[in-house]
């Protein structure tokens, strides 16, 4: 298999840990891509342009970073992470679906950081930022009852790790751990797991 991501790729960090978690990483080789570029060779392995993206061995292309867990959770004998049926199933997903919601707010918060002063929109900051504290004071309350500590529940954990390290690495001036000691300290150990050590972004 082919990872196709880019170095400090928050969604492309969650496969990756996705798959050291599930013993799946050295079956799967990552190529860096050539981003928001119509010329890069990448538009034509991904017409949507962004990472990651999953070429299977058989040949297909997977987009978007929770289908590809979809299928690397086929690929293993252990306990899955997105149970097939049941309650434990709406769970796990009613978590993931908050989590990766949480995901997108904040990469938009940076991306609009990012923009040259002149264009930057104040009421676009100060949504996301709104969002993303909400999604967090969420997770604070999920920490607080245990909910992020069970192993049923990795692949959520495994989102909120990624976009909260990301939250360290793009935005150090968000103080997301004030007034939230219960996630502050589970992201802590969580941040610990050699899947997430061997991923932190750097530079
Ligand atoms: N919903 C997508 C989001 C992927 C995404 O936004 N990736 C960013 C990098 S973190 C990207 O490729 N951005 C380049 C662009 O938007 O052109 C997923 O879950 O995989």
């Amino acid at each position: 298999m082919k990872l196709y991501c880019t170095p400090n790729s928050p969604f492309a960090r969650k496969v990756r840990v996705v798959a050291i978690e599930l013993k799946l990483d050295d079956r799967m080789q990552l190529v860096q891509a050539t981003l928001r570029d119509n010329a890069s060779p990448y538009m034509r392995v991904n017409p949507v342009g962004r990472v990651p993206a999953l070429e299977t061995d058989a040949g297909h292309v997977l987009t978007e970073s929770y289908l590809i867990t979809e299928y690397l959770d086929t690929l293993h004998e252990g306990p899955r992470l997105i149970p097939e049926r049941g309650p434990e199933r709406w769970d796990v997903l009613r978590l993931e679906g908050l989590a990766c919601g949480f995901a997108q707010g904040v990469v938009t918060w940076v991306h609009e950081w990012r923009r040259p002063e002149a264009v930057r929109s104040d009421p676009v900051l100060a949504m996301e930022r709104d969002r993303a504290s909400r999604c967090i004071d969420a997770f604070e309350a999920e920490a607080a009852v245990g909910t992020l500590d069970t192993p049923a529940r990795l692949l959520p954990q495994i989102t909120i790790g990624a976009f909260l390290g990301f939250c360290d690495y793009r935005l150090p001036r968000f103080p997301w751990r004030e007034g939230r000691p219960k996630l502050a300290q589970w992201y802590g150990r969580f941040a610990e797991r050699p899947s997430m050590k061997a991923t932190a972004p750097k530079g």
